[in-house]
């Protein structure tokens, strides 16, 4: 038997067998086993340089636009940004990436229009893969979907989930230790939704023998899988519902409907038009939101505070991350800093190199001369 219709002989069985307790633990390892094959099979196909795409990453943050063919994507990205890209009234007309550059709060984001992600994409056909390859790159998904279409997003997010990119989840909260005997020794915190039989199996699967594993939350088989593959890629999402101004009032009920049906809350879906160029503000805050940009204001000796080119960082990072992003030798020479706003107790708080930062904060860097 070929490795296709090995893949294809375990998926049939997964998907007869009926999952319940005593099938968990098989279904377990059968789900272990497929993303295994799976990955040997794409091993052996990327041979012919498949990744595709070297689109240089620059700015802050790097955006993926995807969506079927003729949804806006192009009409799209040049309202939001310093690009031109073709826009056609016909399929197919953004045969590259088309990369353009959107500035919002001080910030570089860069957005990528790829080619319509089509059917089958993840298996590699009709150059599928490549748009594929530049989405697992980005930091922010954007969904372009058109008010009519709106049944699109299912097979978007199938798409990239065969692609192995997961979309607004963290990575499953587990740690795993080898250990040179013993067997497999699973501990749980509270119910995790699996049993102790079925996470053991899994592991056992995927060539571990001697090992404990502890898992901290509820999970899924598919999810245990995903946590013992080390190329799962995370990132969040955001879903346009673009040509909004061609739909009348009452139809906008059908829409929220096909909407909810798709597991999307109406009110989180941003409506826009890229062609009359509405609801756009909105959409520029919300990815550099969703993305965890934060704007550090430099005070800089002697100039002041500039505001208007910010140091632009990610929800999260120091005032070790900022030396680092300003480069030269800051951080070599860094002694101290001080901070003012959200991040500090008082004005001009003084901060070591561990201290996290927040949007809009003052930084000034001590350092030695
Ligand atoms: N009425 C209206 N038309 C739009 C809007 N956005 C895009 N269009 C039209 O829809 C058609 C397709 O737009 P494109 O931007 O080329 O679509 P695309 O997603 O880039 O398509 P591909 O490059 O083929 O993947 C064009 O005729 C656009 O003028 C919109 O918000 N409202
Ligand atoms: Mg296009």
């Amino acid at each position: 038997m070929g490795l296709e219709e090995e893949i294809e002989a375990i998926e049939e069985e997964i998907a007869n067998t009926p999952y319940n307790k005593s099938t968990e633990a098989h279904i377990g390892r059968l789900k272990a086993k497929l993303a295994q094959k799976k990955e040997t099979l794409e091993a052996r196909g990327s041979g012919g340089g498949g990744e595709g795409y070297a689109v240089e990453k620059t700015g802050d943050a790097t955006v993926a636009l995807v969506g079927f063919p003729s949804v806006g994507k192009s009409t799209l990205l040049n309202a939001l940004t310093n690009a031109e890209s073709e826009i056609g009234a016909y399929e197919f007309t953004t045969l590259n990436v088309h990369p353009g550059m959107l500035e919002h709060n001080g910030a570089n984001i860069q957005l990528l229009d790829v080619p319509g992600l089509i059917e089958g994409a993840a298996g590699g056909r009709g150059g599928g893969r490549e748009v594929l390859s530049v989405v697992r790159t980005a930091d922010l998904v954007l969904f372009v979907l058109s008010v009519f279409e709106i049944e699109q997003y299912a097979r978007l997010r199938e798409e990239l989930y065969a692609n192995k990119i997961r979309l607004d989840t963290t990575p499953a909260n587990m740690s795993i230790t080898k250990k040179h005997k013993g067997g497999i020794n699973v501990t749980t915190s509270g119910d995790v939704g699996l049993e102790d039989k079925t996470i053991a199996e899994v592991l056992r699967e995927h060539g571990y023998v001697n090992a404990d594993v502890t898992l901290r939350e509820e999970i899924t088989v598919d999810e245990l899988v995903d946590g013992l593959m080390d190329n799962r890629i995370y990132l969040p999402s955001i879903v346009t519902a673009n040509k909004a101004d061609l739909i009348d009032p009452d139809y906008l009920d059908t829409v929220n409907e096909e909407l909810r049906a798709h597991d999307l809350d109406p009110e989180e879906v941003i409506f826009i038009s890229a062609e009359e160029q509405k609801g756009l503000d909105g959409l520029k805050e919300t990815i550099y939101e969703t993305i965890g940009l934060i704007r550090v204001y430099m005070d800089k000796p002697g100039r002041g505070v500039d505001y208007d080119e910010p140091l632009v960082l990610r929800e999260g990072q120091t005032v070790e991350d900022a030396c680092r992003k300003i480069g030269g030798d800051f951080l070599d020479r860094f002694r101290f800093a001080r901070v003012s706003g959200p991040s500090a107790k008082h004005d001009d708080q003084q901060v070591g190199l561990d201290h996290g930062l927040k949007d809009e904060d003052v930084l000034r860097l001590i350092v030695r001369r």
